[in-house]
């Protein structure tokens, strides 16, 4: 069976960055991984890619060739790639054997709540060539400094959840930056666990420009509480102790946890009922070898 995540998220929350921050570290806890570049926008690749949608089609072509801009180009190129589903899965049958797949993908944020094209292109991948993936969707953890912002995070956060019906991981990137945009209104449990929005929704009635909303902000929080499906976690992509704990929940949504495993379903049971520590000690034990190279490591994320 083969594992991943699709990496997901708008354009600049740090997908390219986490795509070559991941693959280093589950290189380091003994995965073999290899990363898919699926967004035709990523210009310069931090990461040696093992398949590169660049090679099917290019953004500038597409741009010239019938006249549209990036965001219609991007479009263009998702439906080429649905059409060329083949290229794909021949591209990426041999690395089925025994690697851990990272797709990174572009930051159009419509083509993952409106339009079918990326959806038709993960779930066919995932049924032909029988995939367990985890979409990881990437939020900038800048927009929690406005309740405004964060209002839209949430919802674009539920729809791509609601559109692309995968195992999910909500995270707000870049959290070792949130101090930098001031004092949160409210602590940072607050906005990971998106439990009463209420407090958030009387911030907003304060501000003179959002109060004549009321009555719509009312109703887009309900509609977020109604569903109770977002969270987020958090991630400092050069912090190795958030890493290893996204990976823990990556890796217990998408069944990583379970492979391997023959057993009762009562072990099953326990195994997902406990606390992740698949390869808790392999952590700890990498960790002298982080620090040996934490140079190289901070030298590519930044
Ligand atoms: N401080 C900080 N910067 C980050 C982090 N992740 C990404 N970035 C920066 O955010 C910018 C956009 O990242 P990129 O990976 O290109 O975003 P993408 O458009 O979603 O692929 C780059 O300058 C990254 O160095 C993080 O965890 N912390
Ligand atoms: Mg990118």
């Amino acid at each position: 069976m083969v594992f991943g995540q699709v990496v997901i998220g708008p354009p600049g929350s740090g997908k390219t960055t986490y795509c070559n921050g991941m693959s280093q570290f589950l290189s380091l806890i003994g995965r073999k991984v290899a990363v898919i570049n699926l967004d035709p926008a990523n210009d310069s690749l931090p990461y040696e890619c093992a398949v590169n949608i660049e090679h099917l089609i290019k953004l500038s072509d597409v741009m010239m060739e019938h006249s549209l801009g990036p965001n219609g180009g991007l479009v263009y190129c998702m439906d080429y790639l649905e059409k060329n589903i083949d290229w794909l899965q021949s591209k990426l049958k041999p690395l089925l054997k025994d690697h851990y797949l990272l797709f990174d993908l572009p930051g159009q944020v419509e083509l993952f709540f409106l339009h079918s094209n990326a959806k038709n292109v993960i779930t066919g991948l995932i049924k032909k060539l029988n995939l367990r993936l985890t979409a990881v969707h990437l939020v900038d953890a800048h927009l929690c400094s406005d309740p405004g912002k964060y209002v839209s995070a949430l919802l674009l956060s539920l729809s791509t959840m609601l559109h692309l019906e995968l195992p999910h991981v909500n995270v707000l990137s870049k959290i070792d930056l949130i101090e930098s945009y001031g004092k949160l209104d409210f602590n940072l449990d607050f906005y990971t666990d998106v439990q009463d929005l209420s407090y958030l929704q009387y911030k907003l009635n304060q501000d003179p420009h959002s109060a004549k909303y009321r009555k719509l902000t009312k109703e887009l929080c309900d509609v977020i509480e109604d569903y109770s499906l977002v969270d987020f976690t958090t991630l400092d992509i050069q912090d190795k102790e958030s890493v290893a704990n996204l990976v823990r929940l990556i890796d217990k949504s998408n069944g990583y946890i379970f492979a391997g495993i023959d057993a009762s379903a009562v072990e099953f049971s326990k195994i997902a009922v406990r606390d992740v520590d698949w390869d808790y000690y392999r952590v700890a034990a990498v960790q002298e070898k982080y620090i040996k190279d934490d140079d190289n490591f901070d030298d590519d994320e930044t």
